[in-house]
């Protein structure tokens, strides 16, 4: 039987996330410590030995802001509190105290490319056109043709300011005006206040679209939409750096601590990646693209495509390479916008944990932070949605609804949901296998997996061989060996149809990650000559990987 050690060693000063692992927390799923079937501090607190058993150095929490939820919390009222379904500011300040104390940080969500239209700033702003707050939004006497992200057109008319006011996510989410520094300086307040308050860094939603093309053209329509496609005018915008380097040099550098600035960057590329995360820039720490993870949507996300292995192994590698020498990548496949990774990559069936296995070897042991988001680590999978009715995510039922009105076929509509909904990332954290899955006493806010029974952390927790205690082994691995921290990569095959295999190079040492990506053998042909040295990961073996099979060397 493998042992595995417990205390992780962790790196302080500049650069220390590089030898970190993040992992997210989706607070209304994670544990639920009041039995109203909703998750909160109260549970998050509760299962804080989870996370130091598992040996994360950080835990970033979706937003716990007070909110009308009309997209669980992505739509903030009010910046410096604390929602009372999540529990209270106290209850956050502990939160703190208890990370602190096992020598973990906090990463706090930062929304504010838009906010609530219930947000005092929104109501002030739409309340006249006098207000003095007139412009902290973008109001426009006539709308342009954009679309939302979240489907229909991203402008709503407001009575009170006989206008239209934008809005790039659902319309109760009205975009701020980052070209007005009152508006820039404003956030500026909410970051500071957070740190003051102990917390360790951000993760910035949707950052790369606060600066839009301030003439807001008219956007080209794809065939079969209603509305045009914005992306050209708001994705990585043209003040987009500068804001940012102001953010930093107003805030951030008046800080003399380890913080951690982590930007969501949808649908950015490798150069605006690299100018984002370069330290001589100073932006931020990492970004989260979208490109790994966007290998199986066609023009859009709901038009599924099949897995292809040949472009997620060169889109990975295009950002290894691209960051190589300046910036740094963050390293994840799942968050609470996106399906499970193993029933999407994987093999959700037969190969589940083998396959859930294979996917956290070849993200963990690239070279960037690592970030789990809750139930990776178990392997969960995506639900089995039927209807309609039991989606609650906004971006997921407003497309039903405008794909049912322009004529689909409801399966059809509900086959794409089941795939790419928001949902299955949302549905509740299995501990255990009781009613509740250990998750909640009460009734679950969202359905849980039926398949909790068999796919739980208290099944996990005592098998070596299970994806929990693999998880596990990665983060030790990253945490004691340089090479994974500092190691340059190669892709060691560019053609191979099952595998994903590449090369980490240190001083120290190298290390070799050969992966099947696939239900059948694969034969390694000329990369059999990469197995030697020790098995650091995986089983000793020939030059044959079983189906859905990691092999590490290290030498
Ligand atoms: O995939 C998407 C686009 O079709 C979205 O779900 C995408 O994740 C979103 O564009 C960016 O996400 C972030 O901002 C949203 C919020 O709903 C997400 O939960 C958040 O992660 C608006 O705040
Ligand atoms: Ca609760």
């Amino acid at each position: 039987m493998t042992s595995i050690p417990t205390a992780p060693a962790r790196r302080t000063g500049p650069g220390w996330w590089r030898s970190a692992v993040v992992y997210q927390v989706y607070p209304r799923s994670f544990a639920d410590g009041n039995g109203d079937g909703i998750g909160d501090l109260r549970g998050i607190r509760d299962r804080l030995d989870h996370l130091q058993w598992l040996g994360v150095d950080v835990l970033w929490i979706s937003p716990v802001y007070p909110s009308p939820m009309a997209d669980n919390g992505y739509d903030v009222s009010d910046y410096h509190d604390v929602d009372p379904t999540y529990g209270t500011l106290e209850e956050l300040d502990g939160l703190i105290a208890d990370l602190h104390e096992r020598g973990m940080k906090l990463v706090m969500d930062l929304v504010a490319n838009h906010t609530s239209d219930e947000h005092p700033w929104f109501i002030d702003s739409s309340s006249s056109p006098e207000s003095e707050k007139r412009d902290w939004y973008w109001w426009r006497d006539e709308p342009n043709n954009w679309g939302s992200f979240f489907s229909g057109p991203a402008w709503t008319y407001c009575e009170g300011r006989a206008a239209y006011y934008m809005h790039l996510f659902a319309k109760k989410q009205p975009d701020l005006n980052w070209e007005n520094p009152e508006v820039r300086h404003a956030v500026y307040d909410i970051l500071r206040w957070w740190l003051d308050r102990g917390v360790d860094g951000f993760r910035m939603d949707v950052i790369n679209l606060i600066s839009k093309d301030p003439e807001l053209p008219e956007a080209p329509v794809m065939p079969g939409q209603k509305y045009g496609n914005m992306r050209q005018s708001v994705i990585d915008g043209p003040r987009v750096h500068e804001y940012l380097a102001e953010m930093h040099r107003e805030v951030f550098d008046k800080y003399d601590r380890d913080l951690l600035l982590v930007g969501e960057t949808g649908e950015t590329t490798v150069e605006e990646g690299r100018k984002y995360t370069d330290p001589d820039r100073r932006e931020l720490d990492m970004v989260l693209h979208y490109e790994h993870v966007e290998i199986d949507h066609g023009a859009f996300k709901w038009d599924v495509r099949p897995f292809d292995l040949g472009r997620l192994r060169e889109r990975l590698a295009a950002w290894q390479t691209g960051l190589a020498d300046a910036g740094w990548n963050s390293l994840y496949w799942d968050n609470h916008d996106q399906p499970r990774i193993v029933s999407r990559y994987g093999d959700d069936g037969r190969w589940r944990t083998e396959s859930a296995k294979l996917l956290a070897t070849v993200l963990h042991l690239q070279r960037g932070t690592p970030f789990v988001y809750q139930g990776d680590e178990i392997g969960m999978t995506n639900y089995p949605f039927v209807s309609i009715d039991e989606v609650d995510d906004v971006e997921g039922v407003n497309y039903y609804h405008e794909a049912v009105a322009a004529g689909e076929d409801p399966e059809d509509v509900m086959r794409s949901l089941r795939a790419m909904c928001r949902d299955n990332g949302r549905t509740p954290m299995q501990w255990d296998d009781g009613p509740g899955a250990g998750f909640t006493t009460g009734d679950p806010w969202l359905a849980i997996n039926p398949n909790h029974t068999e796919i739980n952390v208290a099944a996990q927790k005592d098998d070596p061989d299970s994806v929990l205690s693999h998880y596990r082994r990665l983060i030790r691995l990253r945490h004691e060996d340089p090479v994974v921290v500092d190691g340059d990569f190669t892709l060691l095959d560019d053609v191979h149809p099952q595998l994903f295999a590449f090369r980490r190079r240190h001083e120290s040492g190298e290390l070799v990650v050969l992966a099947n990506f696939s239900s059948e053998e694969a034969e390694l042909g000329d990369l059999a000559q990469e197995c030697r040295g020790e098995v650091a990961l995986g089983a000793e073996g020939g030059p044959v990987l079983a189906p859905w099979e990691a092999r590490v060397y290290r030498r």
